[in-house]
């Protein structure tokens, strides 16, 4: 047919009229056809090509954040276990009965009443259950149970773009939080957890208030393998992380992480300085800080909700930290605070050792919280 169709134009004409016009049709359908099919593999080649990993992200995530979430996350879980020992078994023992009544309502309301998740939070949680759940399932006590982790879940979810170092460089983290929250630990373990991946980070030492705090934030970078930029005892801590942005600059560093002092006694103070210090890091890089995190002390319950309130009114926080959950059963707190302030939870602290600062995941989170003997 192909052949045919290649012979001179006038030849064609008359091989055209002398052929069955039901042969002609089949032969235009079928080049028809192949055009399509062809036209639409070098779309879909071009597309492929074009199309950053960026865009393609979205569609992806969800088979393997799935198929992760069904793993047992064993070091997590441990991590939980004084939280989950609290309200958490209060509710598990409350629903391993037989039958939910409306005095077993009326229980699980007072439990999470008096969790440490804070009123708000705990009305609300109660009442998404209520609403959740058709009558008929309010028979069966894992339901419910299931339910709250659901919807637990759904509380941690504080939308937020993903988090990536790479972004700019210098990537500038200020760290900022009342003393013995922990901010100078997880400025060391994020160090730690920078360099394993390959990047050159710089510590400043923004907590010029106690030579005690440089050279423990002195020991982390030499522990880490990251420079330590610091000043004179008692001077600016702006000019300390100021100079930490510049020597980052000149010496192409990937990560700067700025410690800075948290003196809860002169509230109105701290915050004046810490705002200073933002302005003077923009003098530096008018694009920084990239991030600023609050780290939040979990043993604190719900006094780490007030004191996120506070920070929040004065400056821009872009993340939570929330330590030492391994040392609490007030963990719960985690659900107040996404929940009251939509400010996204970056990292948990769940012991001493580096690798027990972990990247939040919701999921992952409800899920060790939520999780029971034997399931
Ligand atoms: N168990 C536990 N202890 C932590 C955690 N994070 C920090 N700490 C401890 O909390 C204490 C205060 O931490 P530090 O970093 O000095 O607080 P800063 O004053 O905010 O800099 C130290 O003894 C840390 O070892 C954590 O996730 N779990
Ligand atoms: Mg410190």
């Amino acid at each position: 047919m192909l052949a045919e169709a290649a012979v001179p134009s006038e030849q064609a004409g008359t091989l055209l009229t002398s052929m069955e016009p039901s042969v002609i049709i089949g032969v235009f359908l079928f080049l028809a056809v192949l055009i399509g099919l062809l036209v639409w593999f070098f779309l879909s080649q071009k597309n492929r090509a074009t199309k950053r990993p960026a865009e393609a992200a979205p569609s992806r995530p969800e088979p393997a954040r799935e198929a992760r979430a069904r793993l047992r996350d064993h070091a997590l879980e441990a991590g939980l276990e004084k939280t989950r020992g609290g309200f958490i078994a209060r509710l598990g023992s409350l629903l391993g009965r037989k039958q939910i009544d409306a005095q077993l309502l009326a229980q699980i309301e007072e439990t999470l009443l008096t969790a440490d998740i804070g009123p708000k939070t705990a009305a609300l949680l109660f009442q998404r259950i209520k609403e959740a759940l058709p009558q008929k399932e309010l028979d069966d006590p894992e339901t419910v149970f299931r339910a709250l982790e659901q919807e637990s879940r759904r509380l941690l979810e504080v939308p937020a773009p993903p988090l990536d170092f790479t972004r700019h460089r210098p990537f500038v983290v200020l760290v900022v939080g009342v003393n013995g929250s922990g901010k100078t630990t997880t400025i060391g373990k994020l160090a730690a957890q920078q360099v394993q991946l390959g990047r050159k980070v710089i510590l400043a030492a923004g907590d010029t208030f106690r030579a005690a705090a440089v050279e423990q934030l002195e020991e982390w970078g030499r522990r880490a393998g990251a420079q330590v930029v610091k000043g004179k005892e008692g001077g600016d801590p702006s000019a300390v992380i100021f100079d930490a942005v510049r020597r980052a600059q000149q010496e192409g560093a990937d990560v700067v992480l700025a410690d800075t002092a948290g003196r809860l006694h002169v509230k109105a103070q701290l915050m004046e300085e810490l705002q200073k210090v933002r302005r003077v890091i923009r003098k530096a890089e008018p694009t920084a800080p990239h991030e600023t995190w609050l780290v939040l002390d979990a043993t604190t319950g719900q006094n780490a909700i007030a004191q996120a309130a506070t920070f929040k009114e004065m400056m821009e926080i872009t993340g939570i930290i929330l330590t030492k959950l391994d040392g609490t059963a007030k963990g719960g707190v985690i659900l107040g605070i996404c929940n009251e302030l939509q400010v996204p939870v970056r990292f948990i602290g769940i012991g001493e050792k580096v690798t027990d600062l972990r990247p939040f995941d919701a999921a992952e989170f409800a899920q060790a919280l939520y999780a029971r003997e034997g399931r």
